[in-house]
């Protein structure tokens, strides 16, 4: 009798090798899973692959804001979206690492770089290749977004230390032109072939909460899922409505659907850090638990992300404290062995 129950009860699926071969319809199969099946799977393979309470910590910077000449539905920084946020020039480096060694010295370990542009000038690139350059030596690990690049530009940006691009695709593809028209979804995906080609990290993923459908956000992360190679960080971000961009007003996602966004990201990207990005100063400390649960294992820290809010560090050192999670030191954003190596 004991045997037939065991037999007859559902195998636990095996997870731990990243695949590249997943189907729109197994995706959508594992993001509608029974919520406590979904969370238990999701939780078994990030510890096949990462530290159980680690949980890498990041900081934004706007080196140059607004003014872009994207048309980004969700963007506080497009000119042709009428926001409170004012244009400015690029930054003095000097200026940019005096507030990385803050934010280094606040506990951050990434410092990550972002330019209203839609792709950078030569000249520009100058100016981010020497604070890349100086986050370097403060012993931190770079990121940088700064649009489409070319193949030189990413392999300068290579040349100059940069860990890592970060360039997402946003949405699926059926719902890109709904979101922006003045480039494509294979512009993107060539942009991220070309700083994968020059040997720097990728940084990819997308927002929810913009009006898109369960099958848009499934196809979003088997997108991502089905790449040659996974983002090594994969960010979701939930929209943080603004005023003036032509998706405020978007009904708001659930929170139980973010969090089966973030355990299906988990599941179809085993060894990739899954970012729990913009959104969480909106966020319970209940529904973050529920996302770092889920296998979420990087945020970004402090009150500014590139415009918009973010939780006060002394919230988020609370929330850290009471979960029992800790900051993940610099340079460890990788599994701690391979799976197969595990006790
Ligand atoms: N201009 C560069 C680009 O688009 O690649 C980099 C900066 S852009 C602001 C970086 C990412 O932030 C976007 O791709 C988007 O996913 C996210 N983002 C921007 N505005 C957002 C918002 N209001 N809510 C949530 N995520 C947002
Ligand atoms: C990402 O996916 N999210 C970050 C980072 N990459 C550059 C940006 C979030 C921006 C939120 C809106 C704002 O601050 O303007
Ligand atoms: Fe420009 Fe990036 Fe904003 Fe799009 S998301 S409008 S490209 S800054």
């Amino acid at each position: 009798m004991i045997e037939t129950a065991i037999a007859a009860a559902p195998r636990v699926q095996d997870d731990a090798a990243p695949r590249h071969d997943w189907t729109q319809e197994e995706a959508a199969a594992v993001f509608a899973l029974p919520f406590a099946d979904l969370i238990f799977r999701a939780q078994t393979v990030h510890r096949r692959h990462f530290a159980s309470n680690a949980v890498q910590c990041s900081k934004l910077l706007s080196i140059k804001t607004g003014g872009c000449p994207e048309d980004c539905a969700y963007c506080s920084q497009s000119a042709r979206n009428k926001t409170s946020v004012k244009a400015s020039k690029l930054m003095e480096v000097d200026e940019v690492l005096a507030l990385a060694r803050q934010a280094r010295d606040g506990g951050a370990t990434r410092y990550c770089l972002g330019a209203a542009w839609r792709s950078p000038k030569d000249r520009d690139l100058d100016k981010v290749c020497a604070m890349i350059e100086g986050i370097r030596d403060l012993g931190m690990e770079s990121c940088a977004t700064l649009g489409m690049l070319t193949d030189a530009q990413a392999e300068r940006l290579k040349e100059s230390g940069l860990d890592y691009y970060n360039h997402n695709i946003d949405t699926s593809e059926r719902y890109y032109s709904e979101i922006i028209s003045t480039r494509t979804f294979d512009d993107r995906l060539e942009t991220l072939g070309r700083v994968q080609d020059a040997g720097i990290k990728v940084c990819c993923g997308g927002i929810v909460g913009m009006g898109e459908t369960r099958a848009d956000r499934v196809g979003m992360l088997v997108a991502l899922a089905t790449l040659p190679k996974h983002p090594e960080s994969v960010p979701i971000n939930m929209l943080i409505p603004i005023e003036g961009t032509p998706v405020f007003g978007a009904e708001g996602l659930d929170g139980i659907e973010f969090v089966r966004t973030i355990a299906t990201a988990r599941i179809v990207m085993p060894a990739s850090m899954v970012r729990l990005s913009a959104g969480r100063e909106s966020m319970s400390d209940e529904l973050q638990a529920l996302c770092f649960l889920a296998g979420a294992n990087s945020i970004f820290v402090g009150d500014t992300l590139l415009t918009a809010g973010n939780p006060e560090v002394e919230r988020d050192d609370r929330l850290f404290a009471r979960l029992g999670l800790e900051p993940m030191p610099a340079h460890e954003s990788r599994p701690p062995a391979a799976p197969d190596d595990r006790a």
